[in-house]
């Protein structure tokens, strides 16, 4: 009986590390600051027909609501209670979404802020997303309600009871990030009222989470939110499904709290992955493509079947968080989707693209003074709705990165590669780069300032196959380059520096 429980509690471990995606997808795709209502029909016009597994949406529930900075992007990071209205909709429009995106087979995970709630300097009253009134000073939400005995501060020993020294763990935990009221998670109550919160969502359709800030939270309180957890919405999956979980945790390996003690929980934000990567595309700190022959693990990563990994994120776009300025973005769009290519062509994590909004960044002094802009928004704050232009981009400052042709079609080649092994690497010592994924894909980087010119085994069938960067296989043929690959295997890649994408990618389902 013994080892029984002790398989069922293992296997319940493993399980919150699927992502419970269907079809055979295998990326999530992070719409940011989107309307409930725009993810719906994105769902249905885009992200199922092109592949992609699962949307992490930004919090779903009641936040506070700022006039000065006005609407930054991080109010929803500051928890009011735990309401479904927030600035990307109301209940029904956040159970429609659900409803219409798990229909055509598009998973939905939903950001999960659960260590803390707002300021102190947040006054009181009913600035908040449902109107919900509140007392910062109090300490009270009577939406949950949570009063004063559910947060922490007689537990923080700093004299500000905010963070000051992350070397301390128990500091790091126990009192304030950046000034927000810390909730007291090892409470049975609080435990309960958060648990609560996510397992309406999961009752509404979601498949999992991204759990905010748990480097804040205690491994033990966060397993006993875990455990109390309903399995998933049998409508739209199998009985027993077990809600996905990634914890943000920052680790770059100079604090004593580490991703590992979060390993068993859930799969955990690999930080290092999209540092190194920047750094390796930019070639800053003597970083080369060469270096990436052992990519994943052999970089220092964490095991494969725990981590969740991405080129950037909405905190480090923009500064915040961890990554500093290697980190690529769509702000250095070239780069970038060699990047964001590398990484969905690499066996290693699940991949999450991040799809962003413009804003007016205006760097001074290494700090960008308007960071804190919030999304397209109107005049009354409200939120603008995404517009779909003629060529299938947006509009209205909507980035849409997940839509740009080179991301989606790689989005779609790790799905026609999955479960194939990294194979055939080649390289030129610098930055030209290849490899492929067993007979099923290959990728050819060059990333010098010269131009490739190389035969190299691909081990794919011979045929002629559309590149998927420069174009793509419409119909019966190719809209840009094609390769040739021979009877062996073989092919002939010839890869100016100064392509507008200087890298190749083919796959099965690209071949003529
Ligand atoms: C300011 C001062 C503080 C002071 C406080 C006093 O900076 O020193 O103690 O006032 O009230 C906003 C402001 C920030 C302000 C804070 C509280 O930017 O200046 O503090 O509000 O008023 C997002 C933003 C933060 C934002 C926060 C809350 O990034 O700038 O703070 O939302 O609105 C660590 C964590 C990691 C975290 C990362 C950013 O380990 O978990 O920092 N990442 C997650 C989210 C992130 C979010 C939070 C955590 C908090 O990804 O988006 O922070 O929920 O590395
Ligand atoms: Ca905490």
């Amino acid at each position: 009986m013994k080892l029984l429980v002790l398989l069922s509690l293992f296997g319940l471990g493993l399980a919150q590390h699927d992502p419970n995606i269907k079809h055979n997808r295998t990326s999530i795709v992070h719409l940011f600051e989107w309307r409930w209502a725009d993810i719906a029909a994105e769902c249905e016009r885009f992200l199922g027909p092109n592949g992609f597994g699962g949307v992490q949406i930004s919090p779903p529930n009641e936040h506070i609501v700022l006039d000065s900075p006005w609407r930054p992007w991080w109010q929803r990071y500051q928890p009011i209670g735990y309401n479904l209205c927030s600035r990307s909709g109301n209940e029904s429009e956040l159970r429609d979404m659900i409803t219409r995106c798990n229909n055509v087979g598009v998973n939905i995970y939903a950001d999960a802020v659960i260590n803390h709630m707002c300021r102190t300097g947040s006054g009181e009253g009913n600035h908040s997303s449902c109107g919900s009134w509140f007392s910062a000073p109090k300490k009270d939400f009577p939406s949950v309600p949570f009063t004063q005995s559910d947060f922490n501060d007689d537990k923080c020993t700093t004299a500000s009871v905010k963070i000051e020294n992350y070397s301390d763990a128990n500091q790091v935990r126990d009192c304030r990030l950046v000034g927000l009221f810390d909730l007291a998670l090892e409470k049975e109550y609080v435990r309960d009222k958060v648990a609560d919160y996510m397992n309406k969502l999961i009752d509404m359709g979601v498949a999992g989470f991204r759990v905010d800030a748990c480097k804040h939270m205690w491994p033990g309180d966060l397993s006993a939110v875990y455990g109390r957890l309903h399995s998933l919405n049998t409508d739209w999956f199998p009985v027993g499904s077990r809600p996905f979980i990634v914890q943000e945790v920052i680790d770059l390996g100079v604090e004593p709290i580490t991703s590992s003690e979060y390993l068993q929980l859930g799969r955990v934000t690999e930080f290092k992955y999209g540092a190194k990567l920047g750094a390796i595309f930019r070639k800053w700190n003597g970083e080369k493509l060469v270096y990436s022959k052992n990519w994943g693990e052999g970089w220092g990563f964490m095991p494969n079947g725990n981590a969740l990994v991405f080129v950037d994120n909405h905190d480090n776009q923009r500064g915040h968080g961890a990554g500093g300025a290697a980190i690529a973005t769509f702000w250095d769009s070239r780069i970038y989707k060699m990047a964001v290519g590398y990484m969905l062509a690499h066996p290693y994590g699940v991949t999450r693209v991040m799809s962003s909004f413009r804003w007016n960044r205006h760097v001074v002094d290494r700090k960008d003074q308007n960071d804190w802009q919030g999304p397209p928004s109107h005049d009354d704050g409200s939120t603008k709705s995404v517009p779909i232009n003629a060529d299938h981009t947006c509009g209205d400052g909507w980035v849409c990165e997940h839509r740009w042709r080179q991301i989606t079609n790689m989005v779609i080649f790790r799905n026609v590669v999955n479960g194939q092994p990294h194979s055939n690497w080649w390289d030129n010592q610098g930055n030209q780069v290849a490899f492929g994924r067993g007979n099923r894909g290959f990728i050819v980087f060059n990333n010098d300032d010269w131009e490739l010119d190389v035969t190299l085994n691909t081990g794919m069938p011979g045929g002629t196959y559309c590149d998927v960067i420069s174009g793509q296989k419409e119909g019966s043929g190719c809209t840009a380059k094609q390769i040739h690959v021979d009877g062996d295997g073989r092919a002939h890649f010839k890869i100016s520096n100064s392509d507008e994408d200087p890298f190749v990618a083919i796959h099965a389902d690209s071949m003529l």
